[in-house]
């Protein structure tokens, strides 16, 4: 081995006249931006103590229903009254966190998946289905519960988000947006493009990743080599938040915390829930040609609702009467969208050419007219 030299080296001539880069240090120190090593747990935890009871209640109450919602809209595509619904069985804790943790000035941005957020957030269970029934329209005003349309091309509906936030922010309104997304999602330049863009702004975004183990079928193992998914928010100069999508006063805390952050001036936050889809992607899809039957067994053990009820009937804050109330309130819902959706819709066919071009085409004015003469000849002959 080559001994070092003890004395000082005197620089070569190619060294003495190279030039001292620009010093340099990292913009932003990403320490504080990086998920903590394990999912936030609140349940089951001695940190649960500290939840409000009244607050426990109002979750535990959304979270049955939210079951109960997923089972009839299942049930529903069976009977050929819906025509696809993507389940959320399973994943109702981030749902319902989801939804509770905004302000009613703010904007949730949905994915196809999550009706049951619309719906806890207060839109009308059958409108929420309007889209999954068969008809191309929203079914419900997105203004008028700030409930952006479910967005069924991924991730698209997280740059729309960004665009939300940020105006409201330039116009002084004090709104915050949580879009959605899973963790298929993650992959799309999208899902790049506005977390990006949210970061370099600071919009008051939460961009909420469910990250519930499979994009249809292919597990989250081949979408991605990063750590986690909150990691990839610390690329993008934000905080990545991991959290136990299970439990739902975790998540709800992770996303208060971000949304509060968001109003406050602090910029987006990407929040990473752990949680697991119990159901086939939607009814079309057969799971048990991708994934083992202990798997799911095993997260039925870890099931939000059973989380939550444990929790409230050790702190003697539910009992059997609770249980039961909660249960039929459930079965009320259920029945009344049961009676609802074996309605059939009135559709009108000229609606195929509204709301979508502000000016019509020429062609298009020729169809819409054709249509209705067709429409009226049928009337006639009635
Ligand atoms: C841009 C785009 N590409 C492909 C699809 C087809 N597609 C529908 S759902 C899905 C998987 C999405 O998985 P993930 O984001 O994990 O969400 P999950 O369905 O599990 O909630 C795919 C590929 C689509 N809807 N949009």
């Amino acid at each position: 081995m080559q001994q070092r030299s003890s004395t000082v080296q005197e620089p070569s001539a190619a060294q003495a006249h190279r030039p001292t880069p620009p010093a340099w240090r990292p913009r932003t120190d990403p320490a504080p931006l990086l998920p903590d090593a394990e999912p936030l747990r609140v349940l089951g935890t001695d940190a649960a103590a500290d939840a409000d009871p009244a607050l426990l209640r109002r979750l535990y109450a959304e979270l049955v229903r939210g079951r109960r919602y997923n089972a009839q809209a299942t049930a529903l595509t069976k009977q050929g009254r819906l025509a696809v619904y993507p389940s959320t069985t399973g994943q109702e804790a981030c749902e319902i966190a989801a939804a509770l943790a905004l302000e009613e000035r703010d904007w949730l941005f949905p994915s196809y998946r999550d009706t049951l957020a619309a719906v806890a957030r207060g839109l009308d269970p059958v409108e929420a289905l309007t889209l999954l029934r068969g008809d191309r329209h929203t079914g419900y005003d997105p203004r008028e519960h700030r409930i952006a349309p479910l967005c069924t091309p991924l991730a698209t509906q997280l740059p729309h988000a960004v665009g939300l936030a940020h105006a409201a922010r330039l116009k002084g309104d004090d709104v915050v947006a949580l879009a959605m997304v899973g963790d298929g999602g993650t992959s799309e330049g999208d899902f790049h493009e506005a977390l990006n863009f949210a970061a370099v702004w600071q919009a008051p975004v939460v961009f909420l990743v469910q990250n519930n183990g499979f994009a249809i079928s292919v597990p989250l193992a081949k979408q991605t080599a990063a750590p986690s998914l909150a990691h990839k928010a610390v690329g993008y100069g934000m905080p990545g938040r991991l959290v136990d999508g299970n439990d739902v006063v975790a998540v709800h805390q992770v996303l208060t915390e971000a949304v509060t952050r968001a109003r406050r001036g602090g910029g987006p936050t990407l929040v990473e829930a752990i949680t697991y889809r119990i159901d086939a992607h939607t009814n079309a899809d057969d799971a048990t040609r991708y994934r083992a039957d202990g798997e799911v067994e095993a997260w039925r053990a870890h099931d939000p609702v059973l989380l939550l009820e444990r929790e409230l009937t050790e702190r003697g804050l539910l009992d059997e009467d609770g249980r039961r109330a909660a249960a039929e309130a459930a079965e009320t819902m259920a029945a009344e969208l049961r009676e609802r959706m074996n309605a059939d819709p009135v559709l009108d066919p000229m609606d195929l050419f509204t709301h979508v071009y502000a000016e019509q085409t020429a062609q298009l004015r020729a169809q819409a007219a054709q249509l209705r003469a067709e429409l009226d000849a049928e009337d006639e002959n009635r």
